[in-house]
């Protein structure tokens, strides 16, 4: 670990989402939202899994910022529930969903860990969607003034604001493929979402501010994009744009890259100044690149996706690219330039099969692996001159992976689902050590 120095002041934290970890979906007047619907819909979830309870984190909270603290952590990235905070997605919020933010905020404050709170971490509230959802530039306004009550009440409370979780996985993976909610298979078609999510992220960073917030960022996914043979570039130039730049240009240059307009909301260019408010920080979360090839005949889409091969792979199939995230942090400073404000690893982590052993540990070899290798890749970016801030792992507690049901685990804490136990990983001990032999 004492190879793994950052600089002074550099902030350590783990994240999670309100879907993955809460549970209690009934609990305090919580309405449901599109996640709800589509795990209850059959087919949809791996093994028919739901997230009734989770990790029963609503309930656990308290244990759980106290793993934390033991941890060592500075700040903990979780997200609001919308369904929680407005059940229908609009009008007067639900004092018990407000209430169980309070609990939450009040044990971070005692354990001195700093909040980092996402708007949206894909809870969309059922009314919303069946209101037309993010196809809707009316939800881009439900956001803000979701975004105002939140602002309202937790300003002086919570260190750092993200309004939106990746909205390209909700674009694409809830929209064009239809992998997650609400399951829809709109292909290009679904491209009207990037924009109003971006326009709700413009919304909000306003009402966020208006109402007191100090420092808002955003939190975007990122894969470097490799051409699988040098006649595939072009092909790896449109995956890139759709899934980085559609979604980082908005945002830090106030423009759409050149490809894929045609497919945005008529007089989408007016609303690029409220889009392009400028942030605080800049939020990646990074898992592994991706390799495009040219479209075969019949393909709807403009490029093809192959497997990135040579390299070991998760639990759950993913690639280990370490490199990746350097490669990646590095090019986002040779786009972005002075358009980038200090970056913040905002997720990063693997899923694997841990088991808990006879000698009751749960010896997750790989993940420190994977976590001391990205972040060897990490110190590399920052020598080079990335203005890298902060690191936050995915996740904190083993959760919800949706699609996938519970079988991929994220966590440094092993969940066991039928006692809701949590033990502490090899990682987790591991990362702690990490965070002591820091200066
Ligand atoms: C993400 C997702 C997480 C996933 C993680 C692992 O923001 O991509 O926020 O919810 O659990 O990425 O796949």
């Amino acid at each position: 670990v004492d190879s793994l120095q950052f600089p002074p002041g550099f902030r350590w934290g783990v994240a999670t989402s309100a879907f993955q970890i809460e549970g209690a979906t009934r609990a305090g007047g919580r309405g449901p939202s599109i996640w709800d619907t589509f795990t209850a819909t059959p087919g949809r979830v791996a093994g028919g899994a739901h997230a009734d309870v989770a990790t029963d984190h609503f309930h656990r909270y308290a244990e759980d910022v106290r793993l934390m603290a033991d941890l060592g952590v500075d700040e903990y990235r979780f997200s609001f529930a919308w369904p929680r905070i407005q059940p229908t997605g609009k009008g007067i919020p639900n004092g018990d969903g407000l209430a169980f933010y309070d609990r939450l905020l009040d044990e971070l404050h005692a354990a001195g860990i700093e909040p980092v709170g996402t708007l949206y971490h894909w809870d969309l509230p059922q009314p919303l969607e069946d209101a037309g959802g993010w196809l809707a530039r009316d939800t881009a306004a439900r956001f803000a003034e979701y975004a105002a009550i939140l602002a309202e009440r937790f300003a002086d409370r919570v260190a750092r604001w993200i309004p939106l979780n990746e909205p390209m996985v909700t674009t694409v993976y809830g929209y064009a493929i239809g992998e997650y909610a609400p399951g829809k298979a709109l292909l290009l078609g679904a491209l009207p979402t990037a924009h109003f999510q971006h326009l709700a992220h413009g919304l909000a960073v306003r009402a966020l501010r208006a109402a007191g917030a100090r420092c808002v960022g955003t939190a975007n996914h990122h894969s470097p994009v490799w051409p699988a043979t040098e006649a595939d570039r072009p092909a790896a130039d449109r995956l890139d744009a759709l899934v980085n730049r559609l979604y980082a240009d908005p945002v830090l240059l106030g423009s759409y890259p050149d490809e894929f307009t045609e497919h945005l909301p008529a007089g989408f260019a007016d609303d690029l100044p409220t889009i392009a408010e400028p942030l605080d920080f800049y939020g990646v979360n990074y898992y592994e690149p991706q390799v495009a090839a040219s479209p075969g005949a019949g393909n709807p889409l403009p490029f093809e996706l192959r497997p990135v091969e040579g390299h070991p792979m998760t639990g759950n199939g993913s690639p280990i690219v370490p490199d990746g995230l350097r490669e990646l942090l590095v090019s986002l400073r040779e786009r972005y330039g002075a358009a980038l404000p200090p970056v913040y690893i905002t997720e990063n982590g693997c899923g694997f099969a841990d088991e808990v052993a006879p000698d009751g540990g749960v010896h997750d070899h790989a993940r420190i692996d994977f976590l001391a290798t990205h972040l060897r890749a990490l110190r590399e970016a920052l020598d080079a001159g990335a203005d890298v801030r902060g690191y936050y792992v995915w996740s904190l507690l083993d959760n919800f992976e949706w699609s996938k049901g519970y079988a991929p685990r994220f966590g440094l804490v092993h969940v066991d689902y039928a006692t809701l136990r949590r033990t502490p990983k090899d990682s987790y001990h591991w990362f702690r050590d990490v965070l002591r032999a820091q200066a």
